[in-house]
């Protein structure tokens, strides 16, 4: 109760905002994006854990008021990375969407309403979803994706392989592609389980025509493997930490 207290206007008092952590593109290297992390700086007990407040935010609803103020903030600062250096009018912004965002108001049309107000183009924003969102829901869920990616933007499920059913959704839910959930790439070099998973997940997507970005990339050696098993993107603390956006900035400049 007291940490739902202390969520409440949160945002309106500046203590949330967000990092954005760089993904890079494995065949040449290169910076094509970032996802958004929302970050809570608490006026007495400082930095709390996302994984924590994310689960009260959610749990409490207050994640209906927080997820469109992280979708205009996201929009407004990747519209403002062009500034930095012409490339950079490429680059998209991944946003992640809780189950009960998806669920609450309707999204697409926030979605048109912020990319309008922004003026960012919809290719450049990307929505990640959750395998669990997505569950339960799967008609009404895929007429909204549908939406979404008719409008142009892209959708990503997330933490994907942690769900179990990962393959099911797949054939019903329209995404543009995967994001492999770190726990796998933590010993893709080591546990040959992970690195059979891995490489069934990427054979898979790409049979299905759709995208992969590899999560937790933490050593070279974890990212030269990826790139060679024809995984499309990565992300992860060897190739970038999540920073403020002036860093984030900074390294477009
Ligand atoms: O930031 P890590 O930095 O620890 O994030 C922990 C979890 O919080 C991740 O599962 C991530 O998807 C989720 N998360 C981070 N930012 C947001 C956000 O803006 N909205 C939602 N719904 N989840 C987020
Ligand atoms: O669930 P989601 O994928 O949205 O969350 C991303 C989470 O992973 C964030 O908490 C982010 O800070 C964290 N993260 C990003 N890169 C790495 C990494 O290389 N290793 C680990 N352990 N966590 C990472
Ligand atoms: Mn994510
Ligand atoms: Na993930």
């Amino acid at each position: 109760v007291r940490m739902e207290q202390d969520l409440r206007g949160a945002w309106e008092r500046g203590e949330l905002s967000l990092a954005y952590q760089p993904v890079y593109r494995l065949d040449d290297g290169r910076l094509v994006g970032a996802e958004a992390l929302l970050r809570w700086r608490h006026p007495e007990h400082g930095h709390v854990a996302p994984a924590l407040f994310i689960d009260v935010a959610e749990q409490s609803g207050l994640i209906e008021a927080i997820g469109p103020q992280v979708l205009r903030a996201a929009c407004m600062d990747a519209r403002g990375w062009q500034e930095e250096a012409p490339a950079a009018r490429q680059l998209f912004v991944s946003v992640n969407v809780s189950a009960r965002q998806l669920r609450a108001g309707d999204l697409a049309t926030q979605v048109e309403a912020v990319l309008r107000e922004t003026g960012l183009p919809p290719s450049r924003l990307h929505v990640e979803l959750t395998e669990t969102a997505v569950i339960g829901d799967e008609a009404r869920v895929s007429g909204l994706l549908a939406r979404l990616r008719n409008s142009g933007v892209k959708v990503w499920l997330d933490d994907f392989g942690t769900g179990f059913s990962g393959l099911s959704h797949l054939r019903r839910v329209p995404v543009d592609g995967v994001k492999i959930d770190r726990s796998f790439i933590a010993d893709v070099l080591r546990d040959p389980d992970d690195l059979a998973l891995t490489t069934a997940i990427i054979a898979m997507a790409h049979s299905l025509g759709i995208q992969v970005v590899a999560e937790g990339v933490e050593k070279e050696g974890q990212y030269a493997l990826l790139r060679e098993r024809g995984c499309d993107m990565a992300q992860g603390y060897w190739l970038g930490q999540p920073m403020p956006d002036e860093e984030f900035r900074r390294l477009l400049a």
